[in-house]
């Protein structure tokens, strides 16, 4: 319970992910540089400044020597991090295999391996033990650290086996899991083959979170219809124990990108981009270079609309910034050369010698680029066939206090459920819908823009980053009160 020496001390708070929010580089045999990636998540933790918080994690490197390990726990050690060692074969098999081709499509609709992917699935049962394993692990190193008090937040797919494991070594420790994808119809997860013991395992923590109500909802069935339990209002009741399952939308640190706006550099970005497209209007797409972002849909969308309308050919430019991501996986390989091809193909039709409609971008931008693209862009195309949140369109709507621009929005992304009233939503799979919005959107009134843009920066600047993780972790913590109180009733 929160008594009073917790509340005179910060409680400590164990955020396990699968990775580190730090990139870490090999300068020597026992030497690292480290460097703190600023994500979303990241910045949520920083903000809450009523915890300490550690996190625990997997560096994202293999370190197979003792000398390197030892080194690289004590630099971790100075960011608040500890590092979870997994070497190439466990990484390839949880994290390339049962991570990111089973359950990342099928939780995106996207199915389970078919044809090529097929060869994978046999090797299935042995990916999944890999996957038990690698979170024994994390657990292993969890419960080294935990001390009596600490709440303990487990992030993600990647760590669904991980709320059992750590009830195993200790049945007081506070537990919560956040998935930040969706969690998809009852009727999809049970096709998976370890459906029931990956709920079971998801089920031991005290709170399990979702981006959006539907989410929980979907959970709640699957917990209903395949393990057969009880659904209350509160969560999934098995045998007397409640876990508790809530929705609990995150956000960004809106703050951080609106100040960086009055940066003299990022000013200076702006100017020159101003100047670069003087006379056309900017399309922005963001988008890890994934199959769930529906990159090649939207740039069909657009060929449609350049298509339909020639007298927008030369007034009108798409920026596309697609970092590639997981290029070990095949699926995504082939992704990237798909859409180089889309985009050369719309380019060598509608170019001119000294312009072409799309400009299209493998790599990531540092974050000052990234505000100024988002200050400078009339219309954002976030099109994900399946997205848990999405936090591009938060980002673009935050930077948008000048411009006003126009967010076209995939009704697929947890993001409409909150950004629905501002935004166009689309069905991104139909493709002349979306071409028609991007009409709508590049030639919507001053006054309708503004009435659309300020719903939504009300809301991405109020729902933040920072309130999220106080909630989620606020909850974890009355929610084991209750239970005590349950438990002497
Ligand atoms: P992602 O699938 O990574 O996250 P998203 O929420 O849009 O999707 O976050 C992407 C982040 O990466 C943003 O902060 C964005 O600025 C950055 N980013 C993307 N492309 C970039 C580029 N080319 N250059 C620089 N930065 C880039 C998962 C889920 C989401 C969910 C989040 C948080 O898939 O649905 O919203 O987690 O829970």
């Amino acid at each position: 319970g929160v008594d009073g020496s917790e509340r005179l001390h910060k409680q400590r708070l164990l955020v396990v992910a699968n990775r580190l929010p730090v990139s870490a580089v090999r300068k020597g045999e026992d030497s690292w540089q480290l460097e703190m990636s600023v994500g979303g998540l990241v910045s949520a933790l920083l903000g809450v400044k009523e915890f300490d918080a550690r996190w625990i994690g997997w560096a994202g490197v293999n370190v197979p020597d003792e000398i390197g390990q030892k080194a690289l726990t004590t630099a971790l050690a100075e960011k608040r991090c500890i590092p979870v060692f997994l070497d190439e074969d466990i990484v390839h098999q949880y994290y390339n295999g049962y991570c990111n081709n089973m359950l990342w499509p099928l939780f995106h609709y996207l199915g389970l391996p078919q044809e090529d992917r097929l060869a994978t699935t046999r090797s299935f049962q042995s990916q999944f033990d890999a996957y038990k394993k690698a979170n024994q692990m994390f657990a292993d190193v969890v419960n080294k650290h935990y001390k009596e008090g600490d709440v303990v937040w487990c992030h993600d797919y990647h760590l669904m086996f991980l709320p059992k494991c750590l009830k195993e070594y200790n049945s007081k420790m506070k537990v919560g899991w956040f998935l930040h994808t969706p969690f998809p119809s009852s009727e999809i997860h049970r096709m998976l083959p370890s459906r029931s013991e990956l709920l079971r395992s998801v089920l031991a923590a005290d709170l399990v979170g979702f981006h959006t109500y539907d989410y929980a909802r979907h959970f709640v069935s699957a917990c209903t219809r395949i393990l057969g339990l009880e659904g209350t209002p509160e969560g999934v009741e098995d045998q007397g124990k409640l876990t508790r399952v809530a929705a609990f939308p995150i956000g960004i640190d809106s703050e951080r990108f609106i100040r960086a706006l009055e940066l003299p550099q990022v000013q200076d970005h702006i100017k020159e981009l101003k100047e670069r497209f003087a006379g056309r209007k900017v399309m922005l797409g963001v988008d890890r270079l994934d199959m769930i972002k529906g990159i090649p849909q939207k740039i069909l969308a657009f060929e449609e609309f350049l298509e339909e309308n020639p007298e927008w050919r030369d007034k009108v430019v798409l920026l596309q910034i697609a970092v590639p991501t997981r290029t070990d996986v095949p699926e995504y390989q082939k992704l990237t050369s798909q859409v180089h091809e889309i985009v050369g193909r719309i380019n060598g039709r509608f170019g001119t010698l000294t312009a072409v409609p799309i400009h299209h971008l493998d790599r990531s931008l540092d974050f000052h680029a990234l505000c100024a693209l988002y200050a400078v862009t009339d219309v954002a195309l976030v099109t994900s066939l399946r997205d848990g949140m999405n936090l591009v369109s938060y980002e673009f709507v935050a930077c948008q206090a000048s411009k006003k621009g126009v967010l076209i929005l995939s009704e697929f992304a947890g993001a409409a459920q909150s950004l629905g009233a501002g935004a166009i939503l689309v069905n991104p799979w139909n493709i002349s819908e979306v071409a028609s919005s991007i009409g709508y959107a590049l030639n919507m009134p001053a006054d309708e823009r503004e009435k659309r843009h300020n719903h939504n920066f009300r809301h991405v600047t109020t729902h933040t980053s920072q309130e999220w993780a106080a909630t989620f972790v606020s909850e974890l913590n009355d929610t084991i009160v209750e239970a005590q109180l349950r438990t002497r009733q």
